[in-house]
């Protein structure tokens, strides 16, 4: 759909469903329990199956702004890293930066494992109604800023709704152009 280089690494945006995505790891936008949900979570738990489960129920949970790593199981992804984005609450509650958070820990994450392809969904923009609009460059700009200190070969930005896309697409421009 658009695709930027920055040094030696690919951002993209896509749009679809993110579990169908041949990646190193797809991220899931999960709740501090780690034990399945509706959205995002719950089509990663269905499409990975009950063993995704069973290895969430070891973890403990996950703070919010914190990453945890399990396998894939039955998804074509390698891995799944769980993160915990923050609940909207109007802004003043540190929401922006809870949020960046999600992202780099998740390319630390990764990156600790070896891992050089991830897609991302648009966290905390579905139930836990984080703007979309202040979303999407927050993310992207997190992603562009963080990578220079990870080898990750391969970023995708996966949008569900064609506003999610747009949104990506226009954060993703504004950083096209020389590294
Ligand atoms: N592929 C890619 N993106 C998706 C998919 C999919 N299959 N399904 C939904 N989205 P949400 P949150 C988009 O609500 O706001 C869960 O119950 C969706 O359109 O999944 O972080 C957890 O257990 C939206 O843009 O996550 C938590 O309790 C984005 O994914 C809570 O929801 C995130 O929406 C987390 O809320």
């Amino acid at each position: 759909m658009i695709v930027v280089e920055r040094g030696r690494a690919v951002l993209e945006v896509a749009q679809g469903d993110i579990t169908r995505l041949d990646v190193d790891a797809i991220v899931n936008a999960a709740n501090r329990t780690l034990l399945g949900g509706g959205g995002v979570d719950g089509a990663i738990h269905r499409a990975a199956g009950p063993e995704l489960l069973a290895e969430c129920r070891m973890l403990g949970g996950c703070e919010t702004g914190e990453a945890k790593i399990t396998k894939g199981y039955r998804l074509p992804a390698r891995h799944v890293i769980h993160t915990v984005g923050p609940v909207w609450q109007g802004g003043e509650a540190d929401e922006d930066r809870l949020l960046a958070s999600c992202y780099r820990k998740s390319l630390a994450l990764a990156a600790a494992h070896g891992l050089s392809s991830i897609a991302f969904p648009a966290i905390s923009t579905g139930v836990y109604g984080f703007p979309p609009e202040r979303a999407a460059p927050l993310a992207v700009g997190t992603v562009v800023e963080t990578l220079v200190e990870y080898p990750i070969g391969r970023i995708v930005f996966c949008c569900f709704s064609d506003e999610s896309t747009r949104l990506h697409v226009t954060a993703l421009k504004a950083h096209a152009g020389p590294t």
